[in-house]
């Protein structure tokens, strides 16, 4: 009997890296992956496989479908805000019919297997849209359900993605005469920024924070590209993929939503700069704002009400911004840079 395993897409990207280090050392299930490209050497070697190709490529799904029996799918990946404004259609295309497909995929797998398929989606703050700063200050801890009028074409794909999960969790092909033999099980967060000590971010509009952390560790000059007061909920990576983690173990009859938020902590982009410099005290960090980029910023909610979370399956981020950074970020950045 084929013994079930795990599937990453988006696997090579910042999550990717810390979720397979940290399913790698529990053991439990194999890994297998799909990327565009191939794996760093560091973590290709926990994989049981490694696929390198597109999400949108069905022959490969076929592939990995008929080679595999997977019970849990961690789908990654993604195009993110900055980067998808500037190729709508093709995040369309990666972030909503690539969803579909690994749904659909998962669905298919269930069904042959007679039973369930966990689908882990990380959704994003970029879900939210609030019209303008007032609100911003006015709203505080934002609810799930408030300010669902995102601005981005990603937050537009994250917020449809999230009720197509829901979709597939609960209605998949209502009008059936039989019932499916199997079904999808779909978890969901919406992630703050992340910052991860490990990878620098690419193609995001909270990528501020950790750009100018990596920066500074380098030595480089860093113009920041938001307002010193701009404020949005940021996360170290290693709770983000505890998060994760602890949703797909969570009893499903403890869950009460589909998609959860999540905050740790929300320093402004001033504070963050503060806190560089007094890790490294020569750092180069100016102002130079991106009106664009910063109205995406400030269309995303100053924090937000992770109670659900908390309550349902014991969401508690280990890192406050001050163990983030002094625990986390600084120790490993200066040893990955050798400063
Ligand atoms: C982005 O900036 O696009 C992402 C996100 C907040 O989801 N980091």
């Amino acid at each position: 009997m084929r013994k079930p395993v795990v599937l990453i897409t988006g696997a090579g990207g910042e999550i990717g890296h810390g979720l397979i280090a940290r399913l790698a050392a529990a053991g439990d299930k194999p890994i297998i992956t799909l990327d565009l490209s191939p794996l760093d050497p560091d973590i290709s070697r926990h994989v049981l496989r490694e696929f390198t190709g597109s999400i949108l490529d069905t022959g490969l799904l076929e592939r990995i479908l008929a080679e595999f029996e997977i019970d849990t799918v961690f789908h990654l990946a993604a195009l993110l805000s900055t980067r998808s404004e500037f190729t709508p259609t093709t995040a369309h295309q990666v972030n909503v019919e690539g969803t579909l497909q690994l749904l659909e995929f998962s669905q298919r797998e269930a069904e042959s297997h007679g039973r369930t398929v966990t689908f882990l989606y990380p959704s994003s703050i970029a879900a939210y849209g609030l019209p303008d700063l007032e609100t911003k200050a006015a709203a505080g801890r934002v609810r799930e359900d408030d300010y669902n009028l995102p601005t981005t074409m990603y937050g537009c794909n994250k917020l449809y993605c999230e009720q197509l999960g829901r979709y597939y969790a609960k209605h998949y092909k209502q009008l059936a005469a039989e019932p499916q033999a199997g079904r999808v099980d779909f978890r969901c967060v919406r992630f703050p920024g992340l910052i991860s000590a490990l990878t620098v971010p690419s193609g995001g509009t909270s990528d501020y924070a950790p750009e100018m952390i990596h920066a500074a560790a380098q030595g480089e000059p860093y113009a920041c590209f938001v307002r010193p007061d701009t404020r949005i909920p940021f996360m170290a990576m290693p709770d983000g993929v505890e998060a994760l983690l602890t949703l797909a173990a969570a009893p499903r009859a403890r869950l009460t939503r589909s998609a959860y938020n999540l905050g740790a902590f929300n320093p402004s982009a001033d504070e963050v700069r503060a806190e560089v410099l007094r890790a490294f005290p020569d750092a180069a960090i100016t102002w130079v704002t991106d009106v664009k980029r910063q109205g995406i910023v400030d269309s995303w909610p100053a924090d937000v009400d992770d109670t659900a979370a908390r309550r349902d399956w014991g969401f508690a981020p280990r890192y406050d911004f001050e163990r983030a950074f002094h625990e986390y970020l600084i120790p490993t950045i200066r040893a990955r840079y050798g400063r």
